[in-house]
């Protein structure tokens, strides 16, 4: 099973679309495998987002991150990562996909409700910088055996 670091930035937060975010991935089939109400301090905005360094957003984003809490989830499941990417829809809710997190709940070209790890080394990084590893939690969904075929041994 691959893990996924999402964040449910301070828009989700404030405008009480968490528990229907998180509802979606629990539906979806994918694990909570920790989950946290935080409030990002800057050098750890900084660390996250290190890779926009430079670019004319990376200040507003930065801004926008620390200005509120967040939730930060570990999600875990087969293919966790690319899913939970295809449900969060393009970066802006203005071309987001209806059917996607962004493109159902969001219009803005600047907050965009969700982080999500792009890649399985973003996902290491990542889920490094916002869990100590006593916070992610290794436990088996009792209807783990209807959400995946284990026929095989494997997850299908
Ligand atoms: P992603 O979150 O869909 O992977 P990235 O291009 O990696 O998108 O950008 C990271 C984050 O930076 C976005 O989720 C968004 O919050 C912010 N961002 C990206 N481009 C812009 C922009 O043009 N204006 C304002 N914020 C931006
Ligand atoms: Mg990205």
């Amino acid at each position: 099973m691959e893990r996924t670091l999402i964040i449910l930035k301070p828009d989700a937060v404030q405008r009480g679309l968490c528990g229907e975010i998180l509802s979606r991935f629990e539906r979806k089939g994918l694990q909570v495998a920790g989950m946290k109400l935080m409030r990002i301090p800057r050098a750890l905005a900084e660390k996250h987002y290190e890779s926009h360094k430079g670019k004319g957003f990376y200040e507003g984003l930065l801004n926008f991150m620390t200005s509120s809490p967040v939730v930060v989830l570990a999600l875990a499941g087969k293919d966790a990562i690319v899913i939970a990417r295809k449900m969060m829809g393009a970066t802006f809710g203005s071309k987001a996909e209806p059917g996607t997190i962004r493109g159902d709940y969001g219009v803005s070209n600047s907050f965009n409700l969700i982080h999500g790890s792009d890649s399985p080394e973003a996902a290491a990084r990542e889920l490094g910088l916002f869990f100590k590893s006593d916070e992610l939690v290794d436990w088996t969904p009792a209807n783990q055996v209807w959400v995946y075929d284990l026929s095989k041994g494997q997850p299908e």
